[in-house]
């Protein structure tokens, strides 16, 4: 099906009269096919970010803080955002992002809002500002910074009175986005509970969207409505099959907005979606967001790690892998010894790849088809391909098939549907010379794919 079908099939799914179908089909037609821009390009080749959840709740023990803890409960002995920084870098991490303000409303810098922050905190003698330790160590260690500012607050006596709460959430914005340099990634989740005073908020989405495009440009925002950056629909890691970076903006027009069609969406994107918000995965390593003593037998294997990095990055999103520091202010050494395995599973995995020099041909099938044959150096016996579509031009493959080169025969390894940044498919263990990748259907015609293959390491 070619991107106007596809197209046609949208708006028709959309759209309830046949007056109505034909309106929205034609409107349809001409828009231009959605790219991603620079800072998303970025984003999605980054693979990998590290989520710090850090907080109160570090010293409470607790995943939601209700806002009435004391400050004088924050105070980590050894904090230090380097050693975070560190640990993600060493595992191949490009970015890392930070709650600086959870849904208990505690604010990790000295802000002008509140008294609710650091500044009440016996930590640094009251001088601290983990937002400023965190963003210089994770320049220092050529991670790109990202923030988490959590709309729902459930310390602060505005929330609720809707107008006055918005205000104040503009001016958290604006302090965290003049006063730390360039931020990478301003994420917002959609937890909208009720205030201390019983009131519920109605959070000014447009204004917060367009503050953070004025103050910060180059930052995408995450949410489930983007704009940007969309969420993936679950916390366990797991990009859709099929997965467009494309989506309709009418069915998920707003951070926690509920209905049918928005799981699929967040899911799956939409091949005649009009605008590019590609999906983030996010996942934490350990059973809870925030640090539990008790979970430190239950951080994630490294089969497991790779396990969310095939079915995040390898199915066109990205992983944002949740490493919760301790009540001292590190990453605990179990977590960080992981997270080390984790880079070396990755390269004993994806480090060599068979097809890097062998000579492939192309060619063009029809207009939405091509075949791709690639002649390996040497027989092998494959364990997985990755495939690339080139998203400079928008993402067009819809389904390809990949098969293997066994005496005269081609035998199939590997049926899919999109492919976008990356798409990893485990291979049956056949020793190969010849593999051949058929784009069986795309929107447009596909350009060039790249294909890398790897052996049983
Ligand atoms: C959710 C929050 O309620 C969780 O505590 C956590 O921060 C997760 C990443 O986002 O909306």
């Amino acid at each position: 099906m070619d991107r106007r079908a596809f197209l046609l099939t949208g708006a028709a799914a959309l759209a309830g009269s046949n007056l109505a179908r034909g309106a929205h089909a034609l409107h349809l037609l001409d828009a231009p096919t959605p790219r991603p821009s620079a800072a998303q390009l970025q984003w999605q080749r980054d693979e990998l970010a590290m989520f710090c959840h850090f907080g109160v709740n570090t010293f409470t023990d607790r995943e939601w803080g209700d806002g009435t803890e004391d400050p004088a409960i924050f105070d980590p002995a050894r904090c230090d955002p380097r050693q975070w920084a560190r640990a993600a870098r060493a595992a191949g991490f490009r970015a890392m992002i930070l709650t600086a303000k959870h849904h208990d409303g505690f604010c990790l810098w000295p802000t002008a809002t509140t008294r609710h922050s650091v500044a009440s905190s016996p930590w640094r003698g009251g001088q601290g500002d983990v937002v400023r330790e965190f963003v210089d160590a994770a320049r220092a260690e050529g991670l790109r910074p990202g923030l988490y500012l959590s709309p729902w607050d459930r310390n602060n006596p505005a929330y609720g009175d809707s107008p006055r709460y918005n205000d104040l959430y503009c001016a958290q914005l604006t302090e965290l986005l003049t006063r730390y340099g360039p931020i990478a990634e301003v994420w917002f989740d959609g937890a909208n509970g009720e205030g201390p005073n019983g009131k519920k908020q109605a959070y000014d989405w447009p204004r917060f969207w367009a503050l953070v495009r004025r103050l910060q440009p180059g930052a995408v925002m995450f949410s489930d409505a983007g704009p940007d950056i969309r969420w993936c629909g679950n916390e366990q890691g797991v990009a859709g099959d099929p997965n467009w970076s494309t989506v309709n903006p009418t069915v998920v027009s707003y951070p926690g907005e509920s209905g049918p069609r928005v799981a699929p969406e967040l899911q799956h994107g939409d091949p005649a979606g009009s605008v590019w918000r590609p999906s983030e995965a996010d996942v934490s390593i350990r059973p809870g967001w925030f640090y539990h003593p008790a979970e430190n037998d239950k951080v994630r294997s490294v089969g497991n790690l790779m396990e969310l990095y095939r079915s995040s990055v390898g199915r066109n999103s990205k992983l944002l892998l949740n490493v919760p520091p301790t009540r001292d202010g590190l990453l605990h050494d179990v977590d960080v010894a992981r997270l080390a395995e984790f880079r070396i599973e990755r390269e004993r995995t994806f480090g060599h790849d068979l097809a890097a020099a062998a000579p492939r041909r192309w060619k063009a099938e029809g207009p939405r088809s091509s075949v791709i044959d690639v002649e390996l150096p040497a027989p092998a016996r494959l364990a997985y391909s990755r495939l690339e579509e080139d998203l400079n031009g928008g993402q067009a493959v819809a389904h390809y098939s990949l098969y293997g080169g066994v005496g005269s025969d081609w035998k199939p390894l590997a049926r899919g549907t999109t492919i976008g940044f990356a798409k990893i498919d485990r291979l049956p263990p056949v020793r190969v010379r010849r593999v051949r990748l058929v784009i069986d259907d795309a929107l447009r015609s596909p350009g060039p794919v790249m294909l890398r293959l790897y052996g049983d390491a």
